[in-house]
């Protein structure tokens, strides 16, 4: 049955518009660019069980409960500052040249940068860009998945935030991997903050979500479950083992499943299996968050698993069995032209159809 599901979007993002990236030192176009929501809102538009709705605005508070209010301020100005230095001509993204890398800062004291050069502080990348309508993009992207969040506590049983810029490499004090705020990580607190004690957010994005497991890695209120591509082959490299299992309070509730090159169907559903059945062993008593990236897609351009449009059908059936109401955030997946299917079969196996 193709019950309503809510699609929280907005256009904000299309002043998000980074331009180039830089892919093994070479400048290229970025590959997380406004087409590619613009193509998933065609996909959904032409199928009336998808209502379109625009975010309401939240705020900053549910961002501070998670993200350092260095990171939050540095990115509302940094746009602005570097125009007043001419840092950038208004053209160019800001992207940095020095990073404050943990050997960097041990063993002596370092120094606060200028207003320019403070953004790159909290820059773990140089895929990331940031352009002058990123601050509020990240903003609204924030609010999309908030909102939805909104709409599953009022009954919807699946709402889908259709987030960009992502979220999932953003960490408290820390952003890169295309994204500012960490979208996912904000609703399953937006949870807590309402009570939940067992959230678990589900992160089948092709990457491992960094920034997410770094949140929540000491926490037994978040359960953090990732699929991904083996970080031995695969960004963000320094993280998403096995081994990383949680620490203190949060033993055990942060789970990765590294997969191999080419992984196809069957081997991407017997790991979800596994994750599957962590979650559900955890007494989840709050709605379930999906990370959904479809960088896992068999064509993506920056990626090695093997999925097709119908395995996105047959993992949202899987996550369908939890008998949880469901909140999908939009993370990676940049194979544009199959990006619409793919979230539509995500999402009719979410509502079994
Ligand atoms: N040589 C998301 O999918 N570039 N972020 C990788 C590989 C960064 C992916 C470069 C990929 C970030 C949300
Ligand atoms: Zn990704």
């Amino acid at each position: 049955m193709r019950v309503p599901v809510p699609v929280i979007r907005s256009d904000a993002h299309l002043a998000h518009d980074g331009l180039i990236e830089f892919l093994n030192g070479t400048p290229v176009p970025c590959f997380e660019s406004p087409a590619r929501a613009v193509a998933i809102e065609r996909a959904l538009a032409a199928d009336p069980t998808f209502v379109f709705e625009e975010p309401t605005d939240h705020g900053l508070d549910p961002i501070l409960a998670l993200h350092d209010p260095g990171l939050v301020t540095t990115l509302a100005e940094a746009w602005d500052d570097a125009l007043a230095t001419g840092m950038t001509d208004g053209l160019r993204p800001l992207l940095p040249d020095a990073f404050l890398t943990a050997a960097y800062a041990d063993g002596h004291p370092t120094s606060r940068p200028g207003r320019s050069h403070r953004l790159w502080s909290y820059a773990f990348d140089t895929a990331t860009p940031l352009v002058g309508g990123t601050y509020h993009a990240a903003r609204v992207a924030v609010d999309a998945a908030l909102t939805a969040v909104d709409r599953v506590h009022a009954g919807a049983p699946l709402a889908y935030a259709l987030c960009r810029p992502p979220g999932h490499h953003a960490g408290p004090a820390m952003y890169g991997g295309y994204c500012f705020f960490n979208n996912a990580a904000i609703a399953a607190q937006a949870l807590v903050a309402r009570g939940a004690s067992r959230v678990v957010i589900l992160d089948i994005d092709y990457h491992h979500g960094n920034g997410s497991q770094q949140l929540f890695y000491r926490r037994d209120d978040v359960l953090y479950l990732s699929l991904h591509a083996d970080p031995e082959r695969a960004y963000p490299y320094y993280s998403g083992t096995a081994d990383e299992r949680g620490a203190g309070a949060g033993e055990g509730l942060n789970r990765n499943w590294p997969l191999p090159e080419r992984a196809d169907g069957p081997r991407y559903l017997a790991a979800l299996d596994e994750a599957l059945t962590v979650a559900r062993d955890f007494a989840p008593d709050a709605p379930l968050i999906i990370s959904a990236g479809f960088d896992t897609f068999h064509a993506d351009p920056i990626a090695d698993l093997a999925l097709q449009t119908d395995d996105y059908r047959a993992i949202g059936a899987a996550a369908r069995d939890l008998g949880l109401a469901t909140v999908v955030i939009q993370e990676g997946g940049y194979a544009i032209d199959a990006l619409g299917a793919n979230v539509i079969s995500l999402l009719d196996g979410l509502r079994g159809a």
